[in-house]
């Protein structure tokens, strides 16, 4: 049985590999599976949390809403042009706009580095959704929204009305130390204009090739193709023809 077995996997080796076949295949660069260094880093760090989404789809959420502030870091496999969406989210109570039982004002920031060199800076789209306490008014607080755009972390999202970002310093935004133990070199917080009142803020922004100037395979249809050399063996499962499908 093992003989037979061998014979017919040296059988299938050998067939996979004669050039008719293999001709018939799209180009090898697009059908490799992704590794690991395929993939860049994503930090973020926001006071107090954020929303990113990369393409339209969501990638990481900051996992703690309020204190301690807190760095995110994920692998993201960066296909182009790629855009970037975050919800910006600066901790207030939703009816005054403060927080500590209303005795404060707190501040915002959001900041982001990719590993392709991609950084937040003033080339940014920034849009307020929320502030408060209108006005700066702490003795009668009272907070402003507009509704959230419907589908305003898609590709296809029309931002050409909203503001710029602007750029805030590291004095200003004041981080805490997990923002020191990451890379954020070259990457700037930003903010609506009003880094104090406006609470809740959408970012946006289209990088349309990677700035590091590196080549990268676009995995982006890999689903839809066979990758070049599945791994083989495991379980019993077989495709339509019979085929072992690829793991995933
Ligand atoms: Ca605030
Ligand atoms: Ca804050």
């Amino acid at each position: 049985m093992r003989r037979y077995l061998n014979a017919l996997a040296c059988l299938l080796l050998g067939l996979s590999q004669t050039p008719s076949l293999v001709a018939q295949q799209p180009p090898a660069a697009t059908l490799r599976k992704p590794r690991m260094d395929d993939t860049i880093k994503a930090n973020v760090y926001a006071d107090n949390s954020f929303k990113l989404y990369i393409n339209g789809e969501l990638v990481a959420v900051d996992s703690i809403k309020f204190v301690p502030h807190n760095v995110i870091s994920v692998d993201i496999l960066p296909t182009y042009p790629m855009t970037i969406a975050a919800m910006g989210i600066d901790n207030a109570d939703p009816k005054t706009g403060m927080e500590y039982a209303n005795t404060n004002i707190g501040d915002g920031g959001f900041i982001l580095k990719l590993g392709d060199g991609t950084v937040t800076d003033a080339s940014w789209k920034a849009k307020k959704i929320s502030w408060g306490p209108v006005g700066g008014d702490t003795k009668n607080p009272r907070v402003e929204s507009i509704p959230i755009p419907d589908n305003w972390y898609s590709v296809s999202f029309d931002d050409t009305d909203w503001p710029q970002a602007k750029e805030y310093s590291e004095e200003t935004v004041g981080p805490k130390e997990p923002f020191f133990e990451h890379d954020f070199k070259g990457a700037k917080f930003i903010w609506s204009d009003d880094v104090l009142l406006d609470n809740i803020v959408l970012f946006r922004t289209t990088i349309k090739s990677p700035p590091d100037g590196k080549e990268r395979i676009d995995f982006a249809n890999l689903t839809n193709v066979v990758p070049q050399n599945p791994q083989r063996g495991g379980g019993p499962r077989r495709g339509p023809g019979g085929q072992r499908p690829p793991r995933n």
